[in-house]
């Protein structure tokens, strides 16, 4: 059967490449659409042609469906494939591609909307016999109602929002006092983010596993499943490590929630490559979350055990042709474990970091595979996501591939920007990794962010940073010299200037003065933002831990809460003021 001559690939980055690569393979002629923002972006540069698709703001480029369609007719591909994010879940350009003769290289628009509405998802699931986190399977209206279904599933539960995913719009109610203020918050969150206030209520499972499973359907009702990935190491709904096989499953679990995944693909008549996302609860219950109707990030894991290219799968999917295989010839191969390369602040709240890649080397040996889309000279935008990279590795077990991890995280340099290599490399040294555990907790712990920020640059074994007494004082460089033909890589501890100390005790003297941020009864906004409601009067009294006001950034709410007991006094921010990280909000008086 014919496969397509040309393709379009909606996106940019690492998956464009991911894409084009799978394309090349396959002698089918590869088309990138870019912004302005990204003339000289790498995957501009690795296709055989390409468009310029927007002018606006940078980031709508790729969204623009009409330009997309556009260059698709003049480059004369046959087919468009999404990647993710951006266009990848968007039904109506789905049906637009179809509608104007394209091939789009993903699932039926029907079965992406059916798995947009998390309400709708859960009743077909619930409908199908597929296990659903104990719940509810329509919108709910009134805290009233909140209040009630926590007394049926037990306290604590969940609100998310229907249009959610991902988690964004969860709020964790642990009382019914909670109830009203958490309803308001998930349906303010659903509006901001999807135009969409629709939530729904699920019982809150405590210390649960993220697991997922893969499948793959093609159009001739054959679906079959490719094992596990576990994504339990994840910071505020943001993946960060995936590994397949989970150290939670085994081959019993395996058949059964493989088979689940397969029943609630069959359900909405999928068709490409799509995941189950499911929790796992400590007592190894197995539970339907959500349907990602897309490739993923993480789909690298499941290459590397199972030797196949998702991708390819795909795109000879959407061409006709039957699965390359059936499900009792899937073969799971060793462990493999693939971390984030994310331009991101560890120090400072993993605050995305744009800048200028100047220096960069890629990992390489065996078991190791990047994908990337960067190189040295690189520009890191702060329209886009600042995932740079996928750092993947594959072993015969799960410590052998962690070792290789970390000897990959070494080879790996990227400077001019901060990254999250300190963070993997301190997470994959740290016991609750090690034993497999859900390290809930951990990686938002300082304690963590500061091993990070030590093995940023550092070798994980070999060079240890030595802060020096109380942390100050000494500027470690890292020198390499030798010593009768061997060589040593020192660290020099120069003592600083005799002014850096001056102007320290300066910082503090003033930040003491002034409340700036740092006085122990100020409270202070953790992020920048605005302030959405103010919950406190001056003169008021307050509880430790009650709420003060919500600071919204990035439509994410985020509740301020009082250290400790005491008064309000100073109070100086009002809702729909915008806030700096470490800006007083107000003083608690008295002790
Ligand atoms: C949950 C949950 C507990 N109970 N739902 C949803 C999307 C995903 N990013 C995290 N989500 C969760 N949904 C119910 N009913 C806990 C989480 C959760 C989580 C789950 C597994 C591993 C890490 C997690 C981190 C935060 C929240």
């Amino acid at each position: 059967m014919a496969v397509f001559s040309k393709v379009l690939v909606a996106n940019r980055g690492e998956i464009a490449i991911r894409v084009f690569r799978t394309l090349r393979e396959l002698g089918i002629g590869t088309v990138a659409v870019y912004s302005e923002a990204d003339r000289n972006a790498a995957h501009v540069a690795y296709a055989d042609e390409a468009y310029l698709v927007g002018g606006g703001p940078a980031a709508e480029s790729y969204l623009s469906q009409e330009r997309i369609l556009d260059a698709a007719r003049r480059a004369g591909a046959e087919a468009i494939h999404p990647g993710y994010g951006f266009l990848a879940e968007n039904a109506s350009f789905a049906r637009a591609c179809v509608d104007a003769g394209i091939v789009w290289i993903g699932p039926p628009a029907d079965a992406i909307e059916a798995m947009g509405s998390k309400i709708e998802a859960r009743e077909r699931m619930r409908a199908a016999g597929v296990p659903i986190v104990p719940g509810v399977t329509q919108p709910v209206e009134s805290a009233d109602e909140v209040r009630r279904l926590g007394d049926e599933l037990g306290w604590p539960i969940a609100i998310k929002a229907s249009a959610g995913g991902g988690g964004r719009g969860l709020k964790v109610v642990r009382d019914p006092a909670e109830a009203d203020r958490a309803l308001e918050s998930a349906r303010r969150e659903g509006e901001a983010y999807f135009s969409d206030s629709a939530v729904y209520v699920e019982r809150y499972l405590e210390d649960p596993r993220h697991v997922e499973v893969q499948v793959l359907a093609d159009a001739h009702g054959n679906v079959i499943h490719l094992g596990e990935r576990d994504c339990t190491i994840q910071r505020r709904h943001q993946k960060l490590i995936e590994e397949t096989p989970s150290p939670a499953v085994d081959e019993v679990l395996r058949a059964r929630i493989g088979s689940i995944a397969v029943d609630a693909a069959r359900a909405v008549g999928y068709q490409s490559a799509g995941t189950i996302e499911g929790l796992l609860s400590r007592n190894g219950e197995y539970f339907f979350l959500e349907m990602n109707t897309r490739i993923q990030v993480e789909h690298t894991v499941t290459e590397l055990v199972t030797g196949l290219d998702l991708i390819r799968e795909q795109v000879l999917v959407a061409a006709g042709h039957e699965l390359s295989l059936r499900q009792e010839d899937v073969r799971l191969n060793g462990h493999a474990i693939e971390c984030r390369i994310n331009a991101e602040d560890v120090g400072n709240g993993f605050l995305p970091a744009p800048g200028t890649i100047t220096a960069y080397r890629e990992p390489a040996g065996p078991g190791v595979r990047l994908d990337s889309g960067v190189v040295a000279g690189s520009e890191i935008s702060p329209l886009y996501d600042p995932m740079i990279a996928k750092l993947v590795v594959h072993g015969v077990d799960r410590e052998h591939a962690r070792r290789r991890m970390l000897r990959a995280l070494d080879e790996l340099v990227v400077e001019g920007v901060k990254t999250l290599i300190g963070f993997h490399k301190a997470l994959l040294t740290h016991p609750c990794f090690i034993e497999g555990e859900t390290c809930h907790g951990l990686v938002e712990s300082e304690l963590l962010a500061a091993r990070a920020a030590e093995l940023e640059n550092g070798h994980h074994e070999r060079l240890g940073s030595d802060p020096g007494p109380n942390g100050r004082g000494q500027t470690p460089t890292v020198r390499s010299i030798e010593v009768d033909g061997r060589r040593f890589d020192v660290r020099v501890l120069r003592p600083e200037p005799p002014f850096v100390e001056l102007a320290r005790r300066r910082r503090e003297r003033e930040r003491a003065r002034t409340g700036g941020g740092a006085g122990k009864d100020a409270i202070v906004s953790p992020m920048q933002g605005t302030v959405l409601a103010v919950d406190v009067a001056d003169g008021d009294e307050v509880e430790a831990g009650q709420v003060v006001c919500i600071v919204e950034a990035m439509k994410m709410e985020n509740e301020v809460h009082a250290h400790r007991a005491g008064r309000i006094t100073e109070l100086s921010v009002a809702p729909g003021q915008p806030v700096k990280t470490g800006q007083v909000i107000c003083v608690i008086a008295g002790d």
